[in-house]
């Protein structure tokens, strides 16, 4: 090797990308981009191996923001309905439920803009509780403070989920009741206390490559690459303005993962929503493409989810297992 020759590593993690570079990633040829992913996750990865989140919705509907991807905006008529913030024992018995099942992170979710103090000592006692069970916990629950995020880790929170979404021009045409910039903030919050964060975004709102290179910019650009990166592929729901969004091609989807995992190579990047209209060939390219954690359980938050018994069946038909070191890494 000369003294000029840039000994350039691909599985080395970077915050120096460009958005021409992140997507120039997606106009590769398929399979070009499929060998380049899957080489640099097997560096950091057991490719046989796949982390697995359950959700459950502690606070179902009645937000006041008006995601247009949505169903539990206040601001679109959907099938959901509100309810109130769950009781600690209540979501602590899911959580057991959800780890006898096999389930090793489990992520709650509240349909909040932000978190109200007066909520903190619940929250904090579902955590802990979760905690007490030997699982990995996450909660999204909309913006954080300083000061909240650091209650939040007290009470043994392990991720913070908080999804940009998807890239920043066309993020006014998703959400218009806060900015960029403030789901910048609650991650920075979330990881100046400690914890790890969990942040990635949705395909099929009618966004543009370039857009879904522009989320995927953000994101190998943060001071640290989330440890967890779910891509949802967008669940239409009616009554939501994207409700009649059309579907983005399984192709698509699968050089999106790829360009995922070749910008955060030693994230966890997870098929999120989705998987419930894919086939079990799409979901395996994703994962031969990168992808290494999925959500089980029959539920996501108020949408379907394939059911239990059918991923056992998948994944044992893959010859994949479980990811068997859960714990967080640093990126
Ligand atoms: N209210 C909190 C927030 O927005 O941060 C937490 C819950 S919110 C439902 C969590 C994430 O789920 C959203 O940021 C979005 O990426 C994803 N999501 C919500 N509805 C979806 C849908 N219909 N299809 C795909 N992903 C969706
Ligand atoms: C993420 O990226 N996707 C999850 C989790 N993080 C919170 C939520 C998916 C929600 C899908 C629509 C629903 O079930 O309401
Ligand atoms: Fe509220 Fe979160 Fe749904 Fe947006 S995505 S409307 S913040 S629950």
């Amino acid at each position: 090797m000369n003294a000029h020759a840039h000994p350039f590593d691909p599985a080395v993690p970077r915050h120096d990308w460009t958005l021409d570079e992140v997507e120039a990633l997606f106009e590769l040829p398929f399979t070009e981009l499929i060998f380049r992913a899957a080489e640099v996750h097997r560096r950091w990865f057991d490719p046989t191996q796949l982390q697995l989140s359950q959700l459950l919705s502690v606070k179902t509907g009645g937000c006041p923001e008006n995601c247009g991807y949505c169903s539990q905006s206040q601001h679109f008529k959907t099938a959901t309905t509100a309810s109130k913030l769950m009781e600690a024992e209540a979501v602590i018995a899911a959580a057991a439920e959800a780890k006898a099942g096999g389930a090793q992170r489990f992520c709650m979710g509240a349909a909040w803009r932000d978190v109200k103090d007066r909520d903190l000592p619940k929250v904090a006692a579902m955590i802990a509780g979760v905690k007490a069970l030997g699982l990995e916990t996450c909660a999204t629950l909309g913006m954080l403070t300083a000061a909240q995020a650091k209650a939040l880790k007290a009470a043994g929170l392990d991720f913070y989920n908080h999804n940009l979404d998807t890239g920043p021009d066309y993020y006014d045409q998703v959400v218009t009741t806060r900015t960029y910039q403030d789901r910048l903030d609650t991650l920075a919050h979330a990881r100046e206390a400690g914890m790890s964060t969990c942040c990635g975004g949705i395909v099929g709102m009618g966004e543009t490559r370039r857009d879904r290179a522009g989320l995927l910019h953000q994101l190998a650009t943060l001071p640290s690459h989330p440890e967890s990166l779910p891509i949802n592929d967008l669940m239409p729901i009616p009554g939501t303005p994207l409700g009649g969004s059309t579907p983005v091609d399984g192709l698509e989807f699968v050089r999106m993962i790829a360009a995922a995992r070749l910008v955060c190579p030693k994230s966890m990047v997870r098929i999120a929503a989705g998987r419930e209209h894919m086939s079990r060939e799409l979901q395996a390219l994703c994962f031969l493409a990168g992808a290494n954690s999925i959500f089980i359980g029959a539920r996501l938050l108020t949408t379907d989810n394939p059911d239990q018994d059918q991923d056992t069946a998948f994944l044992a038909d893959l010859k994949m297992g479980p990811l068997r070191t859960t714990a967080a890494q640093t990126v």
